[in-house]
Order: structure tokens, then C-alpha cells, then sequence
């Protein structure tokens, strides 16, 4: 296996920890080269104390609509409809149906670029949310904030972010507000295995540890920050247990499981809100290249290949089968309703209209600034000042 490949003997199963506080417990073990399971007792807890048919089939039909989601988003984006980067949740979404499960509609979500799924999950309308992939006036940002850059103070969604770990230190800003103001609302930041290696998330991380704010630390473990793993990048690659190093509590949990993952995040969410920051880590897979233009050559067939059964979708079918909680002909009827709800969101943001090149400037500033530059492409930064002459200057 090169140092790129995926380990071939991980289980799903085998991932989840208890409640784990980490306190000063620094591991001095070298690092392994492969993505490491952890106990296998507390998955077995989870998946016995907490099954819930009605759950799980919302979750399903959740999971499918992000699926259908990124999918017609990929189409759109091959077919240049679509511009600018564009990241998927694919893979991904057992752990955003999960993670988002677990929040208050008064509590805050800060993520990354990789943040279509997690914008539906905040409630926004996937029409809304497709119409701002192509860049359109019924855009969640108005059509200018595209794929990365998604903001809706109403869902309280604080952005979508492009710099890795950007959203740290907002996050944690807002955390601050919070307590400031004495109110009982929470910050779910998340971010990548990669952005634990940025300076932002030890800043981040040890000042939400020492004033004790309302913030989860979540890093979606996909293995991969573009395409160098995680054993090639972090010294640490269980990533959780960097918040030893912070006396925060930690936990790591199975992000192919969307009950596993909702069950931690409750966890994780409840400490925060009694003012004790948590760090959740939660182990995925990314399905497909870094963005929408990644051919992933890192990777090889064989891997890939092996990809499939990890694949949270059709996993999560096949356990409302097996379970007897829905028929494998309700489960299509499932997956035809979320492919004419994609299809639906396209057709409404190719309907939409383009921004007015006139409001080009319009949200860049929350309260109006004087020198606000409005500048257009090819226009001069400044307006020019005249030279000054010989008898001034004398
Ligand atoms: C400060 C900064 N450095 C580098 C990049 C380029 N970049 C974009 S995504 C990415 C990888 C991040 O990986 P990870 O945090 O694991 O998130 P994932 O994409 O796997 O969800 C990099 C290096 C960037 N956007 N910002
Ligand atoms: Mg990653």
C-alpha cells in the first residue's frame, strides 16, 4: 500500500470511543501511517441503545437529498453553468446529517468550503442553495457569495469559508459574544483533518479551553487535506487527542453512521453550552476528488473500488432493509422524490436571475464605509489627484 492508500482492513464498526475527556494525556507514541480504529464496545452501544426507526429514516432520506444534491451540482459544474471551485459532500453525508441533528435553530454553524449539505441541513431551501452555486439573485448570498461563501444570518449559518481555518477565530469570536451576552446558544465550527495543522486551531482551541466558551471543534476526518493524508501530515494523526494539549474534552466517533455521529454531537453540543468546549473528530471518507475539477490520480482504482463500501447511502439503505423499517421499494420511492427535488433546485437556479452588476459592492460592509472602494475591473483604485505645481511645492 503506498503512503497515499487507504487502509484495506477498517471497519466501519470499529471507529467510535465513549465520551472520552482528554486531560494533558499527550500520546508520545510515534504516529502510525494509517488511520487507526479505535474501540469497538461503544459503536456496539450506540447502535443498540439508540436505534430509532422514524430517525433513521429521516436521516436517510436527508442523506439522499445532499447526495442528489452534490451530484446535480457536479453535472452543472461540468457543464460550466456553474463557476468558481466547487467542494462536495459526497461521503460525507452521514456526518453533516448527524452533526446538524444536533443543533438548536438559536445555536451558530461556522464551516468550510465543503458546505452544501450542511447549508440544507440548516433548513435553507436547496433551491436557494443550488441558486447560489450558479451564482443567481435568489441565492442564499444573492448570488455572490457562490459554493464557498455561503452566509444566512436567518438559519444562522455564519459562513463558508475558502481559507483553511478561517472560520476558527470567527467562531470563537462568536462563542465570545455569546457568553458576553449571557445567552444559552452554542458554535458549531468544523473544518477538515488538514486544518488542524493551521496555527488558528491551537489559537482557536486554547482560548475557547481558557475563557470556557460555547464552541464544538469539529474536524471531519476524510483522511485526505487535497491529496496528502493524514499520516503524511499530522504528527498526531488521531486528531481528537490534540485537545489533551488544551485540557478539552474530546471525543472520536464513526462519521459513517449518521446515529453515532448525531449521539456524539449531543455530547459534544451540551458540553459546550455548560461553557466546556469540546472537540469531536469524526472519521469519513471523501468520495471523490478534493473539488469538482480533482481527477484524484493519488488515488488508485483499487482504492477507489474499495471506497464503495464504505459508502454511507447505500449502507444506510440496506440497514432500513435489513432492519425491516422500510421496504427496498420505499427506499426507491426515497431516492426518486430527492433526484425530482435536485432536478427542482436546478431548474429553479437556472430560472433565476443574475446579479445586477450595480449591487456588486452592496454586502461587503455591515454599516456603511466612507472609503469604501467600488471599483469595477479595468476602473482606477483612486480617482486621480492632479500634480501638484512648482509654485506649491516651492
Ligand atoms: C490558508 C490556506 N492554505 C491552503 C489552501 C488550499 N487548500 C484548500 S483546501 C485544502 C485542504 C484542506 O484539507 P482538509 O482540512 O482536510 O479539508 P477537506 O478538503 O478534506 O474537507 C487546502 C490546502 C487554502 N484554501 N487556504
Ligand atoms: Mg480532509
Amino acid at each position: 500500500m503506498t503512503d497515499n492508500a487507504l487502509p484495506t482492513a477498517k471497519t466501519t464498526t470499529a471507529k467510535t470511543t465513549t465520551a472520552k475527556t482528554t486531560t494533558a494525556k499527550s500520546t508520545t507514541k510515534k504516529a502510525a501511517t494509517k488511520r487507526t480504529p479505535v474501540k469497538k464496545a461503544a459503536t456496539a452501544k450506540v447502535a443498540t441503545a439508540k436505534v430509532d426507526g422514524a430517525q433513521l429514516v429521516k436521516f436517510y432520506r436527508d442523506m439522499v437529498l445532499i447526495r442528489r444534491f452534490e451530484e446535480r451540482a457536479a453535472r452543472a459544474y461540468t457543464e460550466a453553468l456553474i463557476g468558481g471551485y466547487c467542494h462536495l459532500n459526497l461521503g460525507e453525508e452521514a456526518a453533516v446529517v448527524g452533526l446538524m441533528g444536533a443543533l438548536r435553530d438559536t445555536d451558530y454553524l461556522f464551516t468550510n468550503y465543503r458546505e452544501h449539505g450542511y447549508a440544507i441541513m440548516r433548513g435553507i431551501d436547496p433551491n436557494r442553495t443550488m441558486a447560489e452555486l450558479y451564482g443567481r439573485v435568489d441565492g442564499v448570498s444573492k448570488g455572490w457569495g457562490g459554493s464557498m461563501h455561503m452566509f444566512d444570518m436567518s438559519h444562522r449559518l455564519l459562513g463558508g469559508y475558502g481559507i483553511v481555518g478561517g472560520q476558527l477565530p470567527l467562531a470563537t469570536g462568536a462563542a465570545l459574544a455569546i457568553q458576553y451576552r449571557g445567552l444559552d446558544e452554542v458554535v458549531m465550527c468544523t473544518m477538515g483533518d488538514g486544518t488542524a495543522n493551521i496555527g488558528a486551531f491551537h489559537e482557536s482551541l486554547n482560548i475557547a479551553a481558557l475563557w470556557g466558551l460555547p464552541v464544538v471543534f469539529v474536524v471531519i476526518n476524510n483522511g485526505l487535506g487535497m491529496g496528502t493524508t493524514v499520516a503524511k501530515a499530522s504528527a498526531e494523526p488521531e486528531i481528537y487527542k490534540r485537545a489533551s494539549a488544551y485540557a478539552m474534552a474530546a471525543e472520536r466517533v464513526d462519521g459513517l453512521d449518521p446515529l453515532a455521529v448525531l449521539d456524539a454531537a449531543q455530547r459534544a453540543v451540551a458540553s459546550a453550552r455548560a461553557g466546556k468546549p469540546f472537540l469531536l473528530e469524526v472519521l469519513s471518507e471523501r468520495l471523490r476528488g478534493h473539488s469538482v475539477v480533482d481527477p484524484a490520480k493519488y488515488r488508485s482504482a483499487e482504492e477507489v473500488a474499495h471506497l464503495a463500501q464504505f459508502d454511507p447511502v447505500p449502507n444506510l439503505a440496506a440497514r432500513l432493509v435489513k432492519e425491516r423499517i422500510l421496504t427496498a421499494a420505499e427506499v426507491h420511492k426515497i431516492d426518486e422524490e430527492q433526484a425530482a427535488r435536485a432536478d427542482a433546485a436546478d431548474a429553479f437556479a437556472q430560472a433565476s436571475a443574475q446579479p445586477d452588476v450595480s449591487t456588486l459592492f452592496d454586502y461587503n460592509y455591515a454599516t456603511p464605509v466612507a472609503n469604501d472602494s467600488r471599483r469595477l475591473p479595468g476602473e482606477a483604485l483612486f480617482a486621480t489627484v492632479a500634480r501638484p505645481t512648482a509654485e506649491v511645492t516651492r
